[in-house]
């Protein structure tokens, strides 16, 4: 029989009077050879923010990196039949941090929302996030038991080491691809990075800017289908490149901290050609 029930919807709490409550969320997911996943993490997507946002201001844009598998034709369908996708693609692969930016530069909400395509966080869980936007400019997820090999975590570990000793980033899980920011942080940071180091600069530029950041302790589940490729040296050898890079684009104070130029802030958005991840 079918259930007659009016389903149960969450609200969320009101914002402090006087705050204008947003209405609206963009969702990025990059992807690169997804077939997959994609489809169900578009789908999760959309159940867990209908719980808070009405179906027209809602949008997803999956952004296909240059895919060789069927995920471009799979958003291409669901592009057709869903008004809620607007996937991009790259004709070719240019790494995770081009794309996520494509995307992130590319969102029209009020809300802006990254994870990733391979289902590995429960996104219902972004309902921990919203609790948060109205006082925070970026709400970052934190994996609490991070479902990765200890290699990973480990290097992992010694990554943000380096970042807070380098640039002063104080965030626990850095590349945790689970944040969630209000629209206008990316009016003011302008994010340069191709690869894996996308996050770090995120986060080293929100810093610098004193944007305030709240973090969230998140779910994180092993990946159950299509291929893993943040741990590959090539990934990892670009990070330190791009790190390097910008710790070299910082200059020194008076008072002896280092902080950015306004060009590194506000960088030029030239994708690099065919960098991979
Ligand atoms: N745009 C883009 N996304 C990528 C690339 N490689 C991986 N991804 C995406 O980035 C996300 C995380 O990748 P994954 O390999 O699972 O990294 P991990 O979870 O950090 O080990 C997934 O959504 C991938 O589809 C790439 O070269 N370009
Ligand atoms: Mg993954």
């Amino acid at each position: 029989m079918d259930n007659l029930q009016p389903q149960t919807v969450e609200i969320r709490e009101a914002a402090p009077s006087g705050q204008h409550k947003p209405e609206s969320i963009s969702i990025i997911f990059p992807a690169f050879n997804e077939e997959d996943n994609i489809e169900s993490a578009i789908a999760a997507a959309r159940k867990a923010m209908l719980k808070f946002f009405a179906p027209d201001k809602i949008e997803i844009i999956p952004v296909d990196d240059g895919s060789t598998d069927n995920t471009r034709k799979i958003l291409d369908r669901l592009a057709a039949s869903c008004p809620d996708v607007r996937p991009i693609h790259h004709a070719k692969n240019k790494g995770y941090g081009a794309a996520l930016r494509t995307g992130l530069y590319a969102a029209r909400n009020e809300l802006v929302f990254f994870s990733d395509s391979d289902l590995q966080f429960d996104l219902e869980e972004i309902e921990y996030l919203l609790d948060h936007i109205d006082e925070y400019e970026i709400v970052a997820g934190y994996r609490g038991k991070r479902a990765d090999a200890a290699q990973r975590r480990l290097n992992a570990w010694g990554w943000n080491m380096l970042v807070r000793s380098l640039l002063g980033v104080k965030v626990r899980d850095i590349d945790c691809a689970f944040k969630l920011f209000r629209r206008e942080v990316f009016d003011t940071i302008k994010l340069t990075s191709v690869g894996a180091m996308v996050n770090t600069e995120l986060l080293a530029l929100a810093t610098q800017q004193k944007m305030r950041i709240k973090e969230v302790r998140v779910s994180h589940y092993p990946r159950t289908a299509g291929t893993q490729t943040g741990a590959n040296l090539k990934v990892i050898a670009k990070a330190f490149r791009e790190l390097f890079a910008m710790y070299g684009r910082l200059k020194l104070r008076g008072d002896g901290t280092l902080h950015l130029p306004r060009d590194a802030r506000m960088g030029d958005l030239d994708l690099a050609p065919d960098s991979g991840r």
